[in-house]
């Protein structure tokens, strides 16, 4: 049997530095058009996009690599009401009396509301659930920097999915315990980010908000 090497040699391409400029201003550019999408239309997403953009989020790096995520695919119309309905009840509380004035005050610009009917319209949701620790053979593998690993994660997906023209949004109803008994998923997963994923509706609108600048957010020490 052949063994395992410890370390291979690292193989990307180096890219002269004008191609690396035109490469950073040009990914700029696309991520840039990148928006959360609360209105979805209903056309259907060929499943191997999805496969693909969740290998993408694989990709991300974690603590000691232990990939400590599971990603839930969720087409099925029954399921996906399920969830809508649960995820409404849950939001209905929340801005009815859960979240504060000042809460409530700051989403105004969002136009968010109670009603969630994204969750039954997108063709498909992606449930992102962290895990704390791994099960194997019953005995219990703590996980490192879980939050960090997932939310990376979370990030290379939402880069895929717009890297393949689709829209999503990280909805993050809460508390969101409802999708670990729905969703069937063992002990040592946690719920951490729900995201529908799809088509725009033609009619798509999207908040007229500014990005910071440059120079709002970065300091350099040089
Ligand atoms: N989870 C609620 C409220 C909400 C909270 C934040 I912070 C947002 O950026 C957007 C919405 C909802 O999904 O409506």
């Amino acid at each position: 049997m052949n063994k395992k090497e410890k370390f291979l040699p690292y193989t990307a391409p180096k890219l002269e530095a004008k191609d690396a400029l035109a490469a950073a201003k040009a990914y700029y550019q696309k991520i840039n058009q990148r928006r959360s999408v609360r209105h979805f239309s209903d056309d259907p997403v060929d499943p191997e996009i999805i496969e693909n953009i969740l290998k993408a989020a694989n990709c991300a790096p974690s603590g000691a690599h232990k990939q400590p995520w599971s990603f839930c695919v969720v087409s099925n119309p029954e399921l996906k009401k399920a969830i809508q309905l649960a995820a409404e009840k849950e939001e209905y509380e929340n801005y009815h009396s859960r979240m504060s004035d000042s809460w409530l005050k700051d989403l105004e610009i969002l136009g968010t509301d109670w009603h969630k009917e994204f969750l039954s319209i997108a063709p498909y949701l992606i449930i992102v659930f962290k895990k704390s620790y791994d099960l194997i053979n019953g005995e219990k593998k703590k996980n490192y920097y879980v939050n960090e690993s997932v939310g990376l994660a979370c990030g290379f997906l939402i880069n895929a999915i717009h890297e393949a023209g689709l829209v999503t949004l990280t909805h993050t109803p809460s508390p969101m315990n409802f999708l670990h008994e729905l969703l069937e998923r063992p002990e040592n997963e946690k719920p951490f980010l729900l995201l529908p994923v799809g088509f725009p509706a033609a009619d798509a609108e999207v908040p007229n908000l500014k990005r910071k600048d440059l120079d709002e957010f970065t300091y350099w020490y040089q």
